[in-house]
């Protein structure tokens, strides 16, 4: 028998792992017809926002981007994306990143489908452009092996141009690949598994993670992972990058 006091989430001044059992839902205006579940958010201590949307039949998201912009990945079904004038369906896998200042409508999904979405206050660099709408597909994106260990392959689905001030890259894992090294840095991560299962290092922690788990890092939160199992494990994360560290 499930005992329900118990959970895999874990909440920490420095770092979060959020496991779906313990999803409450929000209400977010605009987004209708859907359920949301606010996974990574500035309440925590994070400088960025991660949101999981799973939409109905008749679900519809509709806003404009303010100070954050806004990227949307499809994890799983389909659904319309429509940013400005640009408009398509998109399925598993395929992307959109939307800068400040853009109105946009998400509609027509499958029932079921599910929306990752990362959120960051855009910092403007002077002397370059507010990037541009990316309406993009992981699938036709290369993923180079990492550091040199043919276990692992990088995926980077943003533009590696000094504009953007967020990344977003999908790390593959072989069974038993691992980070080369646990890594100290300034950057900040939000994560999704979108496959498989490993055990991840946050600081002195040791958490068994599986597909559908969340995890927050903050700045300077030590880090490592290890893939485990049969299949590759896939996660899709969020990096602030490009500005400088004042
Ligand atoms: O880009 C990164 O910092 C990445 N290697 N970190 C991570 O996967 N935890
Ligand atoms: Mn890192």
């Amino acid at each position: 028998m499930e005992i329900s006091a118990l959970t895999r989430s874990v909440v920490k001044r420095n770092h979060a792992v959020i496991s779906p059992d313990g999803y409450i839902n929000s209400r977010v205006p605009g987004w209708d017809n859907c359920t949301v579940n606010v996974i990574i958010n500035e309440q925590m201590g994070a400088n960025l926002c991660q949101t999981l949307i799973t939409m109905n039949w008749d679900g519809k998201l509709v806003g404009t981007t303010k100070a954050s912009q806004l990227f949307f990945y499809v994890i799983s079904g389909r659904c319309r994306a429509t940013v400005g004038t640009q408009s398509d369906m998109l399925t598993t896998g395929q992307f959109v990143y939307i800068p400040i200042g853009k109105s946009y409508t998400f509609d027509k999904p499958e029932a079921g489908t599910q929306l990752l979405t990362f959120h960051k206050v855009y910092e403007k660099l002077d002397g370059y452009d507010v990037p541009p709408v990316i309406f993009g597909d992981a699938a036709n994106v290369a993923g180079p092996m990492y550091m040199g260990d043919p276990a692992l392959r990088l995926q980077v689905l943003l533009p590696d141009d000094l504009s953007f001030d967020m990344a977003v890259n999908i790390f593959t894992y072989d069974p038993g690949g691992h980070l080369p090294l646990v890594e100290t840095h300034i950057m900040e991560h939000g994560l999704i598994y979108l496959q498989g299962q490993g055990v991840y290092r946050l600081d002195q922690d040791w958490y068994p993670i599986k597909k559908g788990d969340s995890i927050w890092m903050a700045p300077y939160c030590q880090q490592w992972f290890t893939a485990m199992g049969k299949e590759p494990a896939v996660y899709i994360y969020y990096k602030n990058v490009n500005r400088f560290p004042t």
